[in-house]
């Protein structure tokens, strides 16, 4: 039976706009007050999705969440109607109206984390939705993401959905962003490897400038909630330099795809240890593991957070070989695009390919290319259960891009919150939305 790696890439909401909440994410602190264009923002989001599916790929959509979040702000004692909640949010607490109208659920790969079939006792695809308690923003993405989660891959024969681990810290889970996967083939056992920042309990190394917004106890949860056999499941610590250098997801720092781990030299505490696990296991699997260690005095760890060359996404050609994703900024910095040309040169690569997209407004809050997206290994009838309104086809292209074109705005500030027109504009694009890709009605508003 073959296989397939399907990518669910967040749509960018109509409040994309740079508020700061990110402590820990550079470009995100570093833009603060900025000026976005979200309509720019969802329509950038947009043509990746359609030109990876042009290629062939599996490319799925997940819709972004209603904000400004006016129940959140009810719950903390804002009372009237919906305007003078906003109103006067906005006149005591410019940063909590900011924080809860934030777009960040548009960086799906923080939307779950995501373990095949093929590596599940029970043989179902499972889903754990990320709590995403160190930002408060974030915190308040999961009911809702369940709820997409639930209506996309809307199946209990094939998928097992469980809600997010315990809102707490020493819970902290930010899904598929700090979660690899090795395979020889999609569809076979795997060996999924969980990254950490820190352990709650126990001490241990950990980062002293950034928070470490993943814990080893959260990973281990997951890995038992998605039956995970523990001989093929390995969990590993980021290292916290990187950490304290803006690397705040593993993701920033190392990327996989099939048998091959792309990554920096500095990308994990015990990067030699760690990399002998992964070859003993894949050698019990019959797995070639291959990995391609990006050495610091090429590439620094500076150069990595701002160009964001791990924040991509390596893709398996019909040749055999695999493609990179990766923002604009790389070919930006000169040393990192040398890199990428050498790569990709060498024969004996296994990425033989480089996609740029321009993803600006994305970038610019800390979300390159893979942060846009949640892996979903899927099998044929798997394939045929999800949502069929949630694949991308030239047809929901087009409908989509005439929908941001006629609900987004092309600026927004934070100033712009407070306006009750921009929370009507955004529960009429949703309501509409929810039609586009069939999905029912999932938000509350809609109810
Ligand atoms: O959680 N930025 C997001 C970026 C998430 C990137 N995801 C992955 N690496 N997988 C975050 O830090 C910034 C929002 C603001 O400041 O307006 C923000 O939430």
């Amino acid at each position: 039976m073959s296989g397939y790696e399907a990518n669910f890439d967040g749509l960018v909401g109509p409040t994309h706009h740079y508020a700061g909440l990110s402590v820990g994410n550079e470009a995100s602190l570093h833009n603060r007050d900025g000026l976005s264009n979200p309509r720019k923002a969802a329509l950038q989001g947009l043509e990746k999705m359609k030109a990876l599916a042009d290629r062939g790929f599996v490319q799925g959509i997940l819709p972004p969440q209603p904000r400004p979040n006016v129940g959140a702000l009810r719950a903390l004692g804002f009372t009237g109607s919906d305007t003078q909640v906003l109103a006067r949010a906005a006149a005591t607490s410019p940063h909590l109206l900011s924080a809860l109208s934030s777009a960040s659920s548009m960086w799906t790969a923080n939307a779950a984390t995501v373990s095949p079939s093929a590596d599940s006792a029970d043989g179902r695809v499972h889903f754990t939705v990320a709590n995403l308690n160190n930002k408060l923003h974030r915190s308040l993405e999961a009911p809702v993401t369940s709820a997409i989660l639930r209506a996309t891959f809307n199946d209990d024969a094939h998928f097992s959905h469980h809600d997010a681990l315990p809102q707490q810290s020493d819970f902290g889970d930010e899904g598929a962003a700090n979660h690899n996967r090795f395979c020889a083939d999609y569809v076979s056992q795997g060996i999924q490897l969980f990254v950490y920042g820190r352990r709650a309990f126990g001490g241990g190394a950990a980062p002293q400038r950034y928070p470490a917004r993943q814990t080893r106890e959260a990973s281990e949860a997951v890995a038992r909630l998605h039956q995970l056999n523990p001989e093929f499941t390995l969990f590993a610590q980021q290292n916290p330099v990187a950490i304290d250098s803006g690397v705040f997801h593993n993701d920033v720092i190392a990327v996989s795809n099939r048998h091959v781990l792309f990554h920096h030299q500095q990308a994990f505490l015990d990067q030699t240890a760690l990399l002998n696990q992964l070859r003993e296991k894949s050698d019990a699997l019959g797995l070639p593991f291959r990995n391609v260690e990006v050495p610091q005095d090429q590439v620094t760890l500076e150069d990595a957070v701002a160009s964001y060359l791990f924040n991509s996404q390596l893709l398996s050609k019909p040749n055999g070989k695999m493609m990179i994703v990766v923002p604009e900024e790389c070919r930006q910095r000169d040393n990192v695009w040398r890199y990428l040309q050498t790569l990709t040169q060498q024969a004996a690569s296994p990425i033989d390919e480089v996609q740029l997209f321009d993803l600006r407004e994305s970038m610019r809050n800390g979300g390159g290319p893979a942060c846009l997206r949640l892996r979903v290994v899927l099998n044929e009838a798997e394939r045929a259960a999800v949502n069929r309104g949630s694949l991308m086809t030239d047809a929901r292209y087009q409908q989509l891009t005439r929908w941001v074109e006629k609900h987004y705005r092309d600026r927004l500030h934070s100033n712009d919150l407070v306006d009750p027109q921009l929370l009507r504009e955004v529960h009429q694009a949703l309501d509409e939305l929810t039609q586009i890709l069939t999905l029912g009605s999932i938000y509350d508003f809609q109810r």
